[in-house]
């Protein structure tokens, strides 16, 4: 590998190779400290012919390169192998907003913007950038490519690929594809750019796109739900105005109980214990939409048993603290499943009583997307029981999850990806046909398997 690094040194100039233990640390360990890797240095690319150097000199000398940009992925799937000899391609250099096309409703940007400043720009356009995370402070916009992230407007505005209208790769063998287009239609072929996007860094590295924007919302009205169960929250979803709803999300009352207990200042906005909470957010692009009463409307014929509208940062605050709330009561298993709407309470009973049945005294921490179908189903261990003896249940717990997942016609992972962390548990939920056209593509683009190696699917016969 020592002789590649001279190679990287001259593509991206010496200060941008980063070999220090210490310096590349960071880059070697994912967001939750679940996935720590080693790597032969880390390089930070300024543009996209850099980028196809490095891709070059790595595929020259057979050694794996692994995308990475905010590194607030769940999956593993942007740090390297504990081997030691693959090299980590940060995109956070690569972070100017090219292009913003008022008349055509685009903004072209950089793989390694950051997805706050995107949505900060669109702003100040007066338009919009829909997608909603809550990392978005450090995840980038390749990263969001990479993964097909989804998050809380999916149901409005769709995930990364509808949000994508064309993108610039660099592909495996160093070769740029510049299809940064964007046009709303365009059938002159297959539609490559939707092979990158969800590929997890694994068929090329994204180096810009071309993003839709929309109308800002310039009235909004957040409100806070208490409710009897999964099947009011499915039939109160059914009553809210489709044009208007932008976020419906469901809390089990122990994902509340972790937020109240590790969230400085946090409060319950309904009095009362309730088992289930749901945030639901209705905006338009006029400003006098009187959306409250459309709400309060609604409401009142709906099964809430407590209702009550707060500024949405009060209310966004609670909802996005679980994420950071589970990290501090022992390890998380995370199932980030998603099944139809309508099945969501069916999944619910059903894997619920298995898991309590399972392990009694089990944190059902159940929160997330349902306006979408995807739930976050995430497991914490019973008070007062070894983090290890819970960790070693990860795969049999995962089994009983994801096999009611896919008996209601789910998917076991519906916006975080494949990464390693399920790359072997997906291959046994997908047909044999799926599995050998992902490692057939997979072999066309990047023969060697230098692409984030091991990630999303085994090469065929792996
Ligand atoms: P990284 O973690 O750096 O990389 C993720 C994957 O993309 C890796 O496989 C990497 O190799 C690849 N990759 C990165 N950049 C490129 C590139 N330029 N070209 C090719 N491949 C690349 N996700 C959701 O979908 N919805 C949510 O609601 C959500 N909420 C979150 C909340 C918190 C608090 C956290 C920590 C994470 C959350 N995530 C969510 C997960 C994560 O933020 C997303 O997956 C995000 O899209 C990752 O972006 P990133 O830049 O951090 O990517
Ligand atoms: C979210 C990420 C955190 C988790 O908060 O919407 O996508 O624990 C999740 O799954
Ligand atoms: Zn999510």
């Amino acid at each position: 590998v020592t002789g590649v690094l001279a190679e990287l040194a001259a593509a991206v100039g010496p200060a941008n190779l980063v070999t220090d233990p210490d310096l590349m640390r960071g880059y070697l360990v994912d967001w939750r400290g679940a996935h720590v890797g080693r790597a032969a240095a880390v390089v930070r690319p300024g543009g996209t012919e850099e980028v196809a150097a490095v891709l070059r000199a790595c595929r020259a000398a057979g050694v794996g390169v692994v995308p990475q940009g905010g590194n607030t992925g769940l999956c593993g799937g942007a740090v390297p192998s504990a081997d030691g000899g693959e090299v980590v391609l940060s995109t956070t250099r690569m972070r100017r907003i090219r292009e913003l096309d008022r008349e055509n409703r685009t903004i072209t940007v950089e793989a390694g913007a950051v997805l706050a400043a995107v949505r900060e720009a669109a702003g100040a356009a007066g338009l919009m950038f829909p997608l909603s995370l809550g990392s978005e402070g450090s995840c980038t916009i390749g990263g969001n490519l990479a993964t097909n992230a989804g998050g809380a407007a999916v149901l409005r505005y769709g995930t990364m690929r509808e949000l994508t209208l064309g993108l610039e790769v660099v592909l495996p063998d160093g070769r740029v594809w510049s299809g940064l287009r964007g046009l709303r239609k365009d059938n002159t072929g297959y539609d490559l750019k939707q092979l990158f996007v969800g590929a997890e860094g694994t068929l090329g590295v994204i180096t810009a796109a071309v993003l839709r924007l929309f109308p800002a919302a310039r009235s909004r009205v957040t409100a806070w739900v208490a409710l009897p169960d999964p099947a009011a929250a499915v039939e109160l979803l059914g009553l809210l105005p489709e044009d208007r709803l932008s976020c419906f999300e469901l809390m089990s009352a122990e994902s509340l109980d972790l937020v109240l207990a590790h969230v400085p200042g946090a409060r319950s906005p309904v009095p009362g214990r309730w088992p289930w909470h749901a945030l639901v957010e209705l905006t338009d692009s006029r400003p006098e939409a009187a959306l409250a009463e459309v709400l309060a409307t609604v409401l009142e014929r709906s099964p809430v048993a407590d209702a009550v509208v707060a500024p949405g940062r009060v209310l966004w605050a609670l909802r996005e603290g679980v994420a950071e709330a589970q990290n501090k009561e022992g390890p998380s298993l995370k199932h980030d499943v998603t099944v139809p709407i309508g099945r969501i309470p069916e999944f619910v009973s059903r894997t619920d009583t298995a898991l309590r049945a399972a392990v009694p005294g089990i944190r059902i921490v159940s929160y997330g997307h349902v306006g979408d179908g995807n739930l976050h189903y995430n497991l914490t261990k019973p008070r007062g029981t070894a983090d290890d003896e819970f960790a070693a249940r990860a795969e049999a717990l995962a089994t009983v999850v994801y096999d009611i997942v896919a008996a209601l016609d789910g998917s076991i992972s519906a916006e975080h990806g494949v990464g390693v962390a399920k790359r072997d548990v997906v291959a046994g939920y997908k047909p044999a046909v799926e599995l050998a056209m992902m490692r057939e593509i997979k072999a066309l683009f990047d023969p060697g398997g230098l692409m984030n190696p091991g990630k999303v699917v085994f090469p065929a016969g792996g």
